[in-house]
């Protein structure tokens, strides 16, 4: 089974293009905080919780997912436009729910390409 170890968190671009993110939910935060993706590609989220249940949402999208401890939840995305999503907690999860926000970017895909594995989970690398 894969591992979830802090250096495998983030984007990484497959041989066909594709995406694939892995992240981890935690009171009260997303990690990683920001995250970057190509837009107009497909992108294969795996997440899973530190703690309790969360539900990781894309503001501007349709797309929740459901995130417990003890599995990976997955989920095919895909970002059409680039821009900004803000990822926001939709499951009461204790007295940090409401701060409970992070993001991801969608940058134009033949930018993703040149980015730095640090620097697709660090915005303030753009
Ligand atoms: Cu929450």
């Amino acid at each position: 089974m894969w591992k979830f170890v802090e250096n495998n968190l983030g984007a990484e671009q497959d041989a066909d293009g594709s995406v694939t993110v892995r992240m981890i939910a935690q009171q009260y935060l997303f990690i990683p905080h920001c995250i970057l993706v190509p837009a107009g590609v497909p992108v294969h989220l795996r997440i899973t919780s530190a703690d309790g249940v969360h539900s990781l949402t894309f503001n501007g999208t349709d797309y929740t997912v459901k995130v417990l401890p003890g599995t990976i939840s997955e989920a095919q995305l895909q970002f059409s436009r680039a821009g900004e999503y803000k990822t926001v907690c939709r499951e009461f999860c204790g007295a940090g729910h409401y701060a409970m926000r992070s993001e991801l970017r969608a940058v134009p895909r033949e930018q993703f390409p040149a980015l730095q594995p640090g620097e697709r989970g660090n915005c303030a690398a753009q």
